[in-house]
């Protein structure tokens, strides 16, 4: 574990550690998102040009939404990039445990040099190496630091994954994460050519029409408790369709739109008695705590957890908890 405390004390080794090692394995949490995929292809960028060999390899398949992200295609899945055990070092970005990056954990334990970079306030350190940071908006913008410390040229391509993944994480600029230094950022991604209305639209503002309808019968679904301070929906699989995850991803935000509401949730049936939970909250509430009580996690105002039971009992088990928690 390293003792290091001082941000760019913790950079510099960072980047020493990347110019010291040949080949790296680079990946992210199950269930990516914008952030977590954005992350690891700006460090792909950087070990492209500083010339090392390196292999981006996630466990869960890639969202069709993020397809648009340039180098989206050199991300291997776990089934096809075996074997995995020459890797020196190997960066984990953007997740709070070990456990985060799925299957692909048991192989990173066995790296010499396992480096950990992260905005979430819940991170491990599992890393030799952690660089964690939870006043960042997101694990992109801790790329995009590496990739300046090094003087690498911002590329149209490097500053499109910047611009996306903080775009995402900050949910548009909204959440109390933006920071100054976060919209200084995009402005310059901007000034390389950055489209905010084509990625904006690619990451929020395109739904297909089954993603509507599934919208529609998980908002006729909501219902409100506790003087209507916590609102919730849910949606059963077989009013899923084929639509993945990532579809439904942003369902839980509609609830945020009621002005009374601190926390809100969705469950959205995967099999049999099984629901995962996004949680929101809107004030200070810190709702991973909540996610953490049934083994999820995420951040203060958005977090997930899975949990198992029909309906009406994950419901029941979340409300018990929150109600411990809005008294
Ligand atoms: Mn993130």
């Amino acid at each position: 574990m390293s003792c290091i405390q001082n941000p760019d004390e913790i950079l510099s080794a960072v980047c020493d550690a990347l110019k010291r090692e040949n080949s790296f394995l680079i990946t992210t949490h199950i269930r990516p998102d914008g952030d977590s995929l954005t992350s690891v292809l700006v460090l792909a960028h950087v070990l492209k040009a500083l010339d090392k060999d390196h292999w981006i390899v996630l466990d869960d398949p890639i969202p069709a939404k993020y397809r648009f992200l340039p180098g989206i295609e050199t991300i291997l899945q776990v089934q096809n990039a075996r074997p995995l055990t020459r890797h020196r070092a190997c960066v984990v970005m953007d997740s709070s445990t070990l456990n985060r990056i799925g299957t692909l954990a048991e192989t990173v334990q066995k790296c010499p040099l396992i480096i950990n970079i992260d905005h979430h306030h819940s991170n491990e350190h599992f890393g030799h190496l952690n660089w964690v940071n939870g006043d960042e908006s997101s694990t992109v913008e801790m790329g995009y630091a590496v990739l300046t410390r090094f003087g690498i040229e911002v590329t149209q391509e490097i500053a499109t994954l910047v611009y996306a993944g903080i775009v995402c994480d900050t949910g548009c600029f909204r959440f109390p994460n933006t920071t100054s230094r976060s919209l200084e950022i995009c402005g310059e991604m901007i000034r390389k050519g950055v489209s905010p209305k084509f990625i904006a639209d690619k990451m929020f503002y395109q739904k297909n029409p089954d993603t509507l309808r599934a919208l529609a019968r998980a908002l006729d679904s909501m219902e409100l408790y506790f003087n209507d301070t916590v609102g919730c929906i849910h949606i059963r699989k077989e009013d899923l369709d084929s639509l993945s995850e990532a579809d439904t991803e942003g369902f839980v935000d509609y609830l945020q739109l009621v002005p009374g509401t601190k926390v809100n949730f969705f469950m959205r049936e995967e099999a049999k008695n099984r629901y995962r939970v996004s949680l929101r909250s809107k004030n200070n509430i810190p709702i991973d705590e909540i996610a953490r009580v049934f083994g999820g996690g995420g951040h203060a105002q958005a977090a997930g957890c899975t949990i198992e039971g029909t309906l009406p009992d994950v419901r029941k088990k979340i409300l018990e908890v929150l109600r411990r928690r809005l008294d």
